[in-house]
């Protein structure tokens, strides 16, 4: 049983916390003029910039410590070696392999996967290159213009996240839609955009059993089957991406028309496999060959950086420093580049399925609070927004910043007015903006002693409120998949410390649980003229309510 407030790093860290916070971020600045310098890292084609932090040089020491403690780099070394990482569903997580570079085997049960995933890679490039390329016709001879990617959860947000970040380099003849939501619109009012004769239907699921997909992927075809096409010509506009081939024959698509990948890939970090097609076919494979070099090069960064230079775990630890010894609950996701607009989303999924936990690896219950809530929308947005909270606020909300010094799109002084509103939140957040500096301000513009009196609390900042900042070049895909493995590792690292298991996800069951027994009460109901008497009264007067306004519809 892990007790981690007892153990003596964290206890030590408990200490030096309040001592910490007695000095303020502007006035750690005031006092070291070395302080961007030390408190900086690259790792894969970006810079982390954490300087506007509560820390001091022996935060750091102490932070570093209660990770060697909890074994941090051992755990990192056994998920990268496909040791059983995930024991409460008996598997390895071994999505780092799905984008090794080198030429090591790396085994799961004995078993070197390397050539499995090459050759899914090849099969994959195959494909893709036919449909880019037009030579992969629909059932009247035509090329296919539009792909639609059937899936949810994990087989969905990343590789929507990662076509809309990589638009700029997106084939530009190829129109790809994502379908997730069991709410009929979803698929309907897509539906109505594309045309069954050129129409590439992609249906995504590890298992082939999530009820979402598979009422999703049938009214698809339905839909299909509902042109001039008929059964035979199912090959042809169907694909799909699983670890099931029993479930996707039984679905009626080809076998030979389905790109595998394996149980020990979880769902949110599937974006590497074959889940990653809708991708392949917006960038080409071989911009996705760009996109898993710069995972690799994370990985490898994560693997052999000491702690104290190590990207993910820096950024875990300042997680841990603020959600652990300053009370912070959430954490923003701040993306000042619009084609990152669903990153936050993505990151959601990723922080909150992973770290949303309890109880520890062995079972017992956590004594400290664990994954935060991970939020955000693209700057400048987010400013005319919730940005007042963060600054004025009562919440201590660390945030991310992240930031390209390149447009994909030059265009007059857009990009130059993007960075400086970026750098100005940062500032703003740190330094705040003193009571006497309001009453300053306000009196040289000329404003009446009453008007300034009654306004200066209003205008004050406080200031102090931490950021980390991450810059690269130009998001591309190196760049886009180096940045998506930091956050994977930092997950990754934030789990070792709290020792959770950040790879199994018992917490979605009992509503897919519930929906099927409520279903299935819904329509008996129905038939047989009764009501609903199984549950709670809430639940059965909900039910019974929307039974009786259905059936007065009907
Ligand atoms: C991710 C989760 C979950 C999963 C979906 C879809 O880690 O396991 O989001 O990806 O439930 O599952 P299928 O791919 O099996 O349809």
């Amino acid at each position: 049983m892990t007790n981690l407030p007892k153990t003596p790093k964290w206890a030590a860290l408990t200490e030096h916390a309040t001592e910490q916070k007695n000095t303020t971020l502007a006035a750690r600045f005031k006092a070291d003029d070395q302080r961007f310098e030390k408190f900086q890292l690259n790792a894969a084609g970006w810079f982390l910039d954490f300087s506007k932090n509560h820390i001091s040089d022996e935060t750091v020491v102490k932070l570093a410590e209660l990770a060697e403690a909890q074994n941090v780099s051992a755990k990192f070394n056994a998920m990268f070696e496909g040791d059983v990482v995930n024991p409460t569903e008996g598997r390895a997580a071994l999505h780092s392999a799905l984008r090794y570079q080198g030429s090591d085997a790396i085994k799961v049960d004995g078993d070197d996967v390397m050539p499995g995933i090459r050759s899914v890679l090849d099969r994959m490039a195959a494909f893709a290159n036919r449909v880019r390329d037009g030579e992969w016709l629909g059932f009247s001879g035509k090329r296919i213009t539009d792909v639609v990617n059937v899936g949810i959860g994990g087989s969905d947000l990343g590789p929507l996240m990662a076509t809309e970040a990589l638009k700029p380099f997106t084939h530009e003849a190829l129109n790809l839609h994502f379908v997730s939501n069991v709410d009929g619109s979803h698929m309907v009012s897509t539906l109505k955009k594309v045309n069954p004769e050129t129409t590439l239907f992609i249906v995504a699921s590890k298992t082939f059993t999530t009820i979402e997909t598979l009422t999703n992927a049938t009214t698809a075809k339905d839909w299909f089957l509902e042109s001039k096409a008929g059964e035979q010509d199912v090959a042809k506009h169907f694909v799909a991406l699983s670890t099931n081939a029993e479930k996707v024959a039984a679905f009626g698509i080809d076998t030979n028309n389905m790109f595998e990948f394996w149980d020990w890939v979880g769902g949110r970090y599937s974006l590497w496999s074959a889940i990653g097609m809708p991708l392949m076919l917006a960038i080409g494979p071989d911009g996705f060959t760009r996109f898993l070099e710069g995972a690799a090069a994370m990985d490898e960064h994560a693997k052999n950086a000491p702690v104290r230079e190590n990207m993910p775990v820096t950024l875990a630890l300042l997680t841990v420093w603020y959600s652990n010894f300053f009370g912070a609950t959430s954490h923003l996701i701040a993306p000042y580049d619009q084609y990152l607009h669903r990153f936050p989303a993505y990151l959601q999924q990723l922080t909150m399925e992973s770290n949303g936990k309890s109880v520890h690896v062995d079972g017992s219950s956590v004594s400290v609070s664990t994954g935060p809530v991970v939020w955000g929308e693209p700057g400048t947005n987010g400013q005319h927004a919730y940005f007042q909270l963060l600054h004025q606020g009562t919440h201590l909300i660390p945030a991310d910043f992240i930031l390209a010094a390149e447009s994909c799109n030059p265009c007059g002084n857009h990009h130059e007015l993007l960075i400086a509103n970026c750098l100005a939140q940062t500032e703003a957040l740190m330094q705040g903006k003193s009571t006497e500096d309001v009453v300053e301000e306000m009196r040289s513009a000329g404003v009446p002693n009453d008007k300034i009196e009654s306004l200066k609390t209003h205008r004050t900042f406080a200031g102090n409120r931490p950021t980390n900042t991450l810059l690269t070049q130009r998001l591309d895909a190196y760049t886009l998949g180096s940045l998506i493995a930091l956050y994977e590792h930092k997950v990754f690292a934030e789990a070792a410390i709290w020792d959770i298991n950040p790879f199994d996800q018992w917490g979605v069951e009992l509503g897919k649980q519930l929906a099927t027994t409520i279903y299935n009460d819904m329509q008996d109901a129905v038939k047989d003229g009764k009501s609903v008497t199984s549950h709670d009264s809430s639940t059965n007067g909900l039910i019974n309510r929307i039974n009786a306004s259905r059936s007065r519809l009907a």
